[in-house]
């Protein structure tokens, strides 16, 4: 058995992030764009730091203009996710890079998105659902818009709200009328906490936006009282090591706080992020976890039991899903 053939859950990838370099540079040539200060001398996207991170991502994402860029991005990452023996992803998805936050125009990106979904779970068996998700250096103003598009086309693929970005600007409470908005609409909530901001931050993601999930909220592992907070309400982190290590967060994964929080009984996941950038794949987290921490198919097994416990999706969907991790490993050529 292989790590691909451990069948898996993620619940916290950018869409945009996850577009492989070569897809990038390609589009960005058959539209005759000159992306500068985006890629190294290898090929690989290349970053400084948090904010630069951020810069680069926007400017990648520049290349993606149309609604069948959107198709052609989501079929290259499905494919590569289910190659990678993923079965169920949840996309961070940005009506704000989507048709600049228009609801017409969000429309014909979704229903883009969303074909594209449906031939790739027809062709590799893997599932996605989207969580509509505000840029939190965009300022509660244009978050407002994409929370109205979000309620606009909540259902069986729209899930889903969140909010990431820069973690250093304004407070989660300023997002509260989004958040509300967007929990109206039946969506269920998740926000960027904890990452570049500490315990605090994820206090107040719980208080003012009353989400069920944290992307990251690792910081809460420098606070006993919040990790028994965590754990007594199940809120659910999504946990993404490689990412936190790309960026600076920490030296190295035995740094890594992933196995602390776990053992504090709070209920982590595993994700990527942004993969091509943080050159990661969910099969070399978990080989990354099993070298450090000495997690074995137990640990991940269990992971992937909180993933769909806390997956955004229908109960159909969350049944069809845990069938599939009962029966263990995918044998070779079978779907993941
Ligand atoms: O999780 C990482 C780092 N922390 C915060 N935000 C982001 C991460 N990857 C992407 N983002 C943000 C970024 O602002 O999400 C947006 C990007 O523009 C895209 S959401 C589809
Ligand atoms: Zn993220």
């Amino acid at each position: 058995m292989t790590w691909q053939d451990i069948r898996k859950i993620e619940l916290h990838l950018h869409l945009e992030g996850a577009a492989p370099p070569d897809f990038i540079r390609r589009l960005a040539k058959e539209k005759s764009i000159s992306l500068t200060r985006v890629f190294d001398a290898q090929g690989h996207y290349r970053f400084d730091d948090f904010p630069h991170f951020l810069q680069v991502y926007e400017a990648a994402t520049s290349v993606l203009k149309r609604p069948e860029d959107y198709a052609r991005l989501t079929t290259a990452v499905l494919e590569q996710s289910a190659a990678d023996g993923v079965i169920y992803t949840e996309a961070f998805l940005s009506p704000d890079f989507c048709g600049g936050g228009d609801l017409a125009g969000w429309r014909e990106y979704l229903h883009a998105i969303q074909e594209a979904a449906e031939a790739a779970e027809t062709a590799h068996g893997i599932t996605l659902r989207g969580i509509v998700t505000c840029i939190r250096h965009f300022g509660p103003y244009t978050a407002r818009q994409i929370a109205r598009c979000a309620a606009e086309t909540a259902g069986a693929f729209i899930t889903g709200f969140g909010m990431g970005g820069n973690e250093t600007m304004g407070r989660q409470g300023d997002f509260a009328w989004s958040f509300d908005c967007a929990r109206e609409a039946g969506l269920r909530l998740t926000t960027h906490a904890g990452e570049f901001a500490g315990p605090e931050s994820v206090r107040q993601a719980l208080d003012d936006l009353r989400v069920s999930r944290i992307g990251h909220g690792v910081r809460a592992a420098e606070d006993p009282a919040l990790m028994e907070r965590l754990a007594e309400a199940g809120t659910v982190l999504e946990v993404c090591p490689g990412s936190n290590i790309a960026l600076g967060l920490y030296p190295d994964l035995r740094a890594h706080p992933i196995a602390k929080l776990r053992a504090a009984g709070v209920k982590v996941t595993v994700s990527t992020d942004d993969p091509p950038f943080f050159r990661t794949s969910m099969s070399q987290e978990y080989q990354g976890l099993e070298r450090a921490f000495g997690w074995d198919e137990d640990d991940f097994a269990a992971l992937n039991r909180t993933a769909v416990e806390a997956a955004f999706c229908d109960a159909t969907t969350r049944k069809r899903l845990e069938g599939k991790l009962k029966a263990g490993p995918r044998k070779r050529r079978e779907l993941p």
